[in-house]
C-alpha cells in the first residue's frame, strides 16, 4: 500500500512508536520557531534543562505579538528574546521584521523537514510541503535541547480541488468553506493534505493560506505537495537549492476524501463569533461596516497585498470605514514601497500599520464598541479584538478591499473595474532583520527584565485526590476564553502570577478569585475544549490557580498536550450524560489515581450525592509518568524522556 505524503514524511523522522493511527509516535525536529507571547516561557524553559546549545538544525525566535510598547515589560521582553537566542544558538527576527510564519515561509521553511512551533499556526509551513506543527512552548524547548516530539499517529484526510478560481474568489475562501463543511472540530486527529487538478496554479503564499486555517479545523496539521509552483516560489526567493519535490504515492488512503469545485465556490464569511460560522458573502450585503483589517499570518503575503493594492488604486475608502493594512514582512512591505503600490493603498485612506500581528491578536486598532470588523485573518473568537462586544467576520482581502470601499459587507465580484498586478519572479532579499547568535561556546549574558517571574511549579499526583469543581463551561470553550491575549494583558506572559487574574475573564471574571479559594480544583468543559491557541499558559495559569483535573466531553489536541506537560490530569466522561449532572461547587473524590491511570479509566465521586460516574483517561504510559511527576519540566528534569 502506497504512502501519503504525511505519512513519508513521518517515517522518514520516526524516532519511536509505530504508525497506527491513534498509536504515539515520536518525531525528531528539523527546526523550531517561536514567537515573543509564548516565546519568553520556551526560552525559560529551555534555560532550565542545562543545554548549552541548540540541537536542531534551526531554530528562530521571531518577536511579531507584543510590539506595542506601552510600558517597560515587552521591551524588557524583547531583549531577553535577543540575548537569550543569542547564547543558545538561535537566529533572532528583530521586531519589525514581520510575522513568524510569513517570514519563516519566505526565508527558511525547506520542503520535507519537520518544524514545530509554539503558535498554533505552524502549519503555515505546511504550504511549502513542510510537516509543520503547532505546539506548547516546552515541547518546543525540549525539541530544541533536541528531544522528540510526540504526538497522536493522525489520520489522514484529503482534500481534492477540482477546476479553476473564478475571478475575485480566493484561497481565503476555500478556507472558509472547508471550515463550513467540516466545522471547528472537524479536523481534530487528523492531517489533511491537499491535492487535485486544481491546486496546480494555487502559488505557495496562496496554499499557506489554506494550511494556515488548518488550525481552526482542529487538525494536527495540514501539507500541500513540494511541486512546480514550490520550485517557484524558492527560486524568487533566491533558495532554489532547497527544493525537492514531493507527493503521495498514487495508491495512498484517505480515511476521508472530500472534493471542492473552485469553479462553484464563491466569496465566504464567517460570521461572529467562530471561523466556520460561514456562509456566502452575497448573503449579506446589507450590513454596514465600521472597521476592516488586512493582514495576518493568513493573507498579508505580496500576492495578497498587491492585490489590495490594485484594487485600491485610484479610489478612497468609504467614509465610516477605517481600514489597516498590516504588511506580513519587511520583505512585503519593502517590495511594496518599491513598486509604488504602497501609495496606492495610502491615497485610499488606509492606515498602515507595522508588520506584525497587530488587531488578529487585539494588539491595537480594537473595533469601535458593537463595531462591524471584517479582517482577513483567522480567529473571530468573542473579544479577541479587544472590544467585547466587537462583531468580527473573516474574509478574504478581496472581499475586504470591496467592503472598504463601499461600507458594506460587499461580494467582491461586484466590484466593476479589472484589476491587474504582477508578482515579480525574484523577491527582494535582505535578511538583516535576522540576528545570527554568537559562537558556541561564548560567554554571552542573558538580561531579564523585573517582569519575568519565577516559573509556577505543579504537584505530583498522590493516589487519591478530592477537589471541587471550580467552573463548569460549554461547547468550544477557546484558550482565548482560558487565558485571554489582547494589548492589556499579553506583556505579561512571562509573569504568571499577574496574567492569572485574567484568567477565564471572559465567561466568569470571579474565577480567580474562587480556584484560589478553593485550592485544588477542577474545570468541567463540553465538547472541543481548548480549541485555538498553542499557549501554554491556559494551562499553566489554571495549575498556579490549582486546578488539578479537566474533565471535558473532548479536547482540543496543542491543549491536551499543554495540560498533561503542566501536570493537569484531562479525563474525558465516557458517559457525555453525566455532564449534565455535575454542578459548580461539587466537590469530587478520585480514588487510586495511579491504578485507574494505567487502565484507563478513573471511577470519580460526588462527595454530597455519593453518585459516581467514570472518566476515560487515554493516556500513554509516557504522558502518565509525566502526570505523577508533576508536568514535563519534573519528568525531564529527573531523567524522563
Ligand atoms: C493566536 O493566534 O492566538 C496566537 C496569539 O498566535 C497564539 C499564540 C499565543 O497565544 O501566543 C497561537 O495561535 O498559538
Ligand atoms: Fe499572529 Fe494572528 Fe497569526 Fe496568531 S493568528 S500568529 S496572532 S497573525
Amino acid at each position: 500500500m502506497g504512502k501519503t505524503l504525511a505519512q513519508k514524511i513521518i517515517s522518514a523522522h520516526l524516532v519511536d512508536g509505530d504508525m497506527t493511527p491513534g498509536s504515539q509516535v515520536a518525531l525528531r525536529i528539523d527546526q523550531t520557531l517561536t514567537q515573543d507571547a509564548t516565546g519568553t516561557m520556551a526560552y525559560l524553559e529551555f534555560e532550565t534543562m542545562g543545554i548549552p546549545r541548540v540541537r536542531t538544525e534551526l531554530s528562530v525566535a521571531y518577536v511579531d505579538h507584543n510590539t506595542l510598547q506601552c510600558g517597560f515589560e515587552n521591551a524588557d521582553d524583547h531583549r531577553y528574546l535577543q540575548t537569550v537566542a543569542a547564547k543558545y544558538g538561535v537566529r533572532f527576527s528583530r521586531p519589525g521584521n514581520g510575522i513568524c510564519h510569513q517570514v519563516h515561509l519566505e526565508r527558511f521553511g525547506i520542503p520535507g523537514k519537520t518544524l514545530i512551533g509554539s503558535d498554533s499556526h505552524t502549519p503555515t509551513g505546511g504550504g511549502l510541503g513542510m510537516l509543520a506543527f503547532g505546539a506548547g512552548g516546552l515541547d518546543v524547548a525540549v525539541a530544541m535541547g533536541g528531544g522528540a516530539y510526540y504526538i497522536t499517529m493522525p489520520k489522514m484526510y484529503k482534500v481534492n480541488l477540482v477546476g479553476s478560481l473564478q475571478k475575485n474568489v480566493t484561497a481565503k475562501d476555500i478556507s472558509l468553506e472547508i471550515l463550513r463543511i467540516l466545522s471547528v472540530k472537524g479536523g481534530v486527529g487528523a492531517i489533511i493534505e491537499w491535492g487535485g487538478e486544481g491546486i496546480a496554479n494555487l502559488t505557495v503564499p496562496q496554499r499557506a493560506t489554506i494550511t494556515n486555517m488548518g488550525a481552526e479545523l482542529g487538525a494536527t496539521t495540514s501539507i500541500f505537495p513540494s511541486d512546480g509552483q514550490t520550485k517557484k516560489f524558492l527560486e524568487a526567493q533566491g533558495r532554489g537549492n532547497a527544493f525537492v519535490p514531493l507527493e503521495s504515492d498514487p495508491d495512498a488512503l484517505y480515511d476521508l476524501e472530500i472534493t471542492i469545485d473552485l469553479d462553484e465556490l464563491k466569496p465566504m464569511i464567517a460570521c461572529p463569533h467562530s471561523p466556520d460560522n460561514v456562509v456566502a458573502v452575497e448573503t449579506l450585503s446589507d450590513v454596514k461596516v465600521d472597521q476592516v483589517c488586512v493582514g495576518s499570518c493568513t493573507n498579508s503575503s505580496l500576492q495578497d497585498m498587491l492585490k489590495v493594492a490594485a484594487m485600491l488604486k485610484g479610489r478612497t475608502i468609504a467614509p465610516g470605514v477605517s481600514l489597516s493594512i498590516s504588511p506580513g514582512s519587511r520583505q512585503v512591505l519593502s517590495m511594496l514601497a518599491d513598486c509604488g503600490a504602497l501609495n496606492d493603498i495610502l491615497a485610499s485612506g488606509a492606515r498602515l500599520l507595522e508588520c506584525a500581528c497587530g488587531p488578529c491578536i487585539g494588539m491595537g486598532f480594537s473595533p469601535n464598541s458593537g463595531g462591524v470588523s471584517l479582517r482577513t485573518f483567522n480567529r473571530n473568537f468573542l473579544g479577541r479584538s479587544g472590544t467585547r462586544d466587537g462583531q468580527v467576520y473573516l474574509v478574504s482581502p478581496e472581499t475586504a478591499v470591496a467592503s472598504a470601499l463601499t461600507g458594506f459587507i460587499t461580494d467582491p465580484r461586484t466590484v466593476e473595474a479589472d484589476v491587474t498586478y504582477q508578482v515579480p519572479a525574484q523577491f527582494k532579499v535582505d535578511d538583516s532583520g535576522v540576528l545570527m547568535p554568537l559562537p558556541e561556546g561564548n560567554d554571552g549574558e542573558v538580561l531579564r527584565g523585573p517582569n519575568i517571574k519565577e516559573f509556577p511549579k505543579s504537584k505530583p499526583f498522590a493516589d487519591h485526590l478530592t477537589a471541587e469543581i471550580v467552573l463548569k463551561v460549554g461547547d468550544n470553550i477557546t484558550t482565548d476564553h482560558i487565558m485571554p491575549a489582547g494589548a492589556k494583558i499579553l506583556p505579561y506572559r512571562s509573569n504568571i502570577p499577574y496574567l492569572s487574574n485574567f484568567c477565564f475573564e471572559v465567561c466568569d471574571p470571579e474565577f480567580p478569585a474562587r480556584a484560589k479559594q478553593a485550592g485544588d480544583g477542577i474545570v468541567i468543559g463540553g465538547t472541543n475544549y481548548g480549541q485555538g491557541s498553542s499557549r501554554e499558559h491556559a494551562a499553566l495559569v489554571p495549575m498556579y490557580l490549582g486546578v488539578r483535573v479537566v474533565i471535558a466531553k473532548s479536547f482540543a489536541r496543542i491543549h491536551v498536550a499543554n495540560l498533561i506537560n503542566a501536570g493537569i490530569l484531562p479525563l474525558t466522561f465516557k458517559n457525555p450524560a453525566d455532564y449534565d449532572w455535575v454542578a459548580q461547587g461539587a466537590k469530587l473524590t478520585f480514588a487510586d489515581i495511579r491504578a485507574s491511570m494505567a487502565c484507563g479509566e478513573l471511577v470519580i465521586t460526588d462527595e454530597e450525592s455519593g453518585r459516581s460516574f467514570v472518566g476515560i483517561c487515554d493516556l500513554t504510559e509516557r504522558q502518565q509518568n509525566i502526570l505523577l511527576a508533576g508536568g514535563l519540566l519534573n519528568y525531564t528534569k529527573n531523567g524522563g524522556q
